[in-house]
């Protein structure tokens, strides 16, 4: 019996002390919230623009996308008429786009001819017409292979 009174004591002082440890410790103290006065954080942030140094981002080298080298056909089916009479070509100027067919009408009773470095018409009798389709920009001078002294120009745009 002598033995267990030590050995009891230790067990009620530790559970005393247990228990006041726990009953001590109080339940931990509210959140605390930081005082107001806490300084607030300043909204605005450092108004040091950032620097701004452009960093020679290599450009890319675009080289230059082959584009189409087909020009836009021209609208098949344009016309226009040169009409040949008195020994002259009327008119005797033209400006035609590209892709035109041009007639020439001879209304003379001699015959005519049109001649030029593109093209040549057989011997047009009165009545008798002959056509060419100007598929290139350019300058066109034409004569009539029979009459040197006729004329004419086609400028094809
Ligand atoms: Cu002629």
């Amino acid at each position: 019996m002598n033995r267990l009174y030590p050995i009891l004591g230790f067990v009620v002082i530790g559970l005393i002390i247990t228990c006041g440890c726990t009953a001590q410790t109080p339940p931990g103290p509210p959140a605390t919230t930081p005082p107001s006065t806490f300084p607030p954080t300043p909204l605005t942030t450092a108004t040091t623009p950032a620097p701004t140094t452009p960093v020679a981002t290599p450009s890319p080298t675009v080289t230059a996308t082959s584009l189409p080298t087909t020009q836009p056909t021209p609208s098949p089916g344009g016309t226009a008429s040169v009409t040949i009479q008195n020994f002259a070509f009327v008119p005797g100027t033209l400006t035609i786009t590209r892709g035109t067919t041009v007639t020439w009408v001879n209304q003379d009773s001699a015959p005519h001819t049109v001649v030029g470095d593109a093209f040549s018409s057989n011997t047009l009798s009165k009545g008798s017409a002959y056509s060419f389709t100007f598929g290139n920009a350019g300058t066109y001078r034409y004569h009539c292979g029979i009459h040197p002294s006729m004329t004419g120009t086609i400028t094809v745009t």
